[in-house]
């Protein structure tokens, strides 16, 4: 494995970091988890906006453009013959002493490491998850923002935690006024008559999968709507699912050992599934010129986008 550290390209053995660079020391340091899909990688640029915002709302100057930094995403994935992979770009402090104070660190460290990684849940995309509601809460907004990508998870490590000991494959977490916040690692919604609810975007992370889903739902014609949520939203949900780059569209259909709705996934959980599906597929920053040429000629083949738009529909 090809691992990109600080314009370097080196075998995994030898990509080390200092013992002194904050992001070991202090958790202190923000990053990405991005799919690429059949050498195309997925909504790349929102990704990159998101990781560049979550580092100056920590006063974290990267040492590279998003530009440069596409170039080393690409070049890693091509170095590894990768084209369906899980990409993690990171950008830590850097190297400190032992001391928290960031103005020690004189240059933030970018780290991109790119490796297969398939469907997350496995066959619980047909059996649904099963997700607890615990006791930790999600990080309130005014002391570190859910919508940082910090390399302090520390917060979603504890409800995973929980979730594990009490039997969940998944953590629902409340924020701290008591509403449903998100996942460890995913966005929340319920669907109720028809309609697709999901908390605010201020105890949660603004998911890049959550926006896809949202441009799903406009595209179906199913409403969209962001609104609080409490236990009983959860409870009495017709269907209940989870999104996020690693975990993709799943679907709950237990928490709490209540079933949710008819305990499998539902009829709209599945058009989102299959939409996300479509999308994935066509879209996405092409790693190679083969790969861009090989876009550009599908585009061009009219009949074949327009048999794949049926097949959407016909799944509604
Ligand atoms: N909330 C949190 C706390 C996340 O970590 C999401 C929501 C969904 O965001 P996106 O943009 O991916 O739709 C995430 C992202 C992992 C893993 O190792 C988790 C995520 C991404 C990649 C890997 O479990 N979560």
């Amino acid at each position: 494995m090809i691992i990109y550290i600080d314009g370097k390209y080196l075998p995994e053995a030898l990509a080390k970091v200092s013992v002194f660079d904050h992001g070991l020391l202090y958790g202190d340091g923000v990053f990405e988890g991005i799919r690429a899909y059949k050498g195309r990688i997925f909504r790349l640029k929102e990704h990159l906006d998101r990781l560049y915002d979550s580092a100056k709302t920590l006063d974290i100057t990267p040492p590279i453009t998003k530009e440069e930094l596409t170039e080393a995403i690409c070049e890693t994935m091509r170095r590894n013959k990768l084209t369906d992979a899980y990409i993690r770009p990171i950008i830590t402090r850097g190297i400190g002493d032992l001391g928290l104070d960031p103005r020690k660190c004189s240059k933030a460290s970018v780290i991109v490491i790119c490796v297969t990684w398939g469907a997350m849940y496995g066959d619980l995309y047909e059996k649904g998850l099963k997700a607890i509601t615990v006791s930790v809460r999600r990080n309130a907004a005014e002391s570190l923002p859910p919508n940082v990508k910090s390399l302090n998870y520390l917060n979603n490590i504890l409800a995973k935690i929980e979730a594990n000991y009490k039997g969940g494959d998944e953590a629902i977490f409340f924020d701290t006024n008591g509403y449903v916040a998100e996942g460890s690692g995913d966005n929340l919604y319920i669907i109720k008559n028809g309609e697709i609810l999901t908390p605010y975007t201020l105890n949660n992370l603004r998911g890049i999968t959550r926006m896809v889903v949202k441009e799903l739902a406009e595209s179906l014609g199913i409403t969209f709507r962001e609104q609080n949520l409490g236990y009983f939203d959860l409870y009495t949900a017709d269907e209940l699912i989870c999104t996020g780059t690693a975990a993709e569209v799943a679907p709950i259909t237990w928490v709490d050992g209540r079933v949710i709705g008819s305990g499998k996934p539902g009829p709209i959980t599945r058009q989102l599934m299959a939409g996300f599906k479509t999308v994935t597929d066509r879209e996405g920053y092409p790693i190679s010129e083969e790969v861009a040429r090989k876009k550009a000629a599908a585009v061009k083949k009219p009949a074949k986008s327009a048999g794949a738009k049926k097949a959407v529909s016909r799944k509604k």
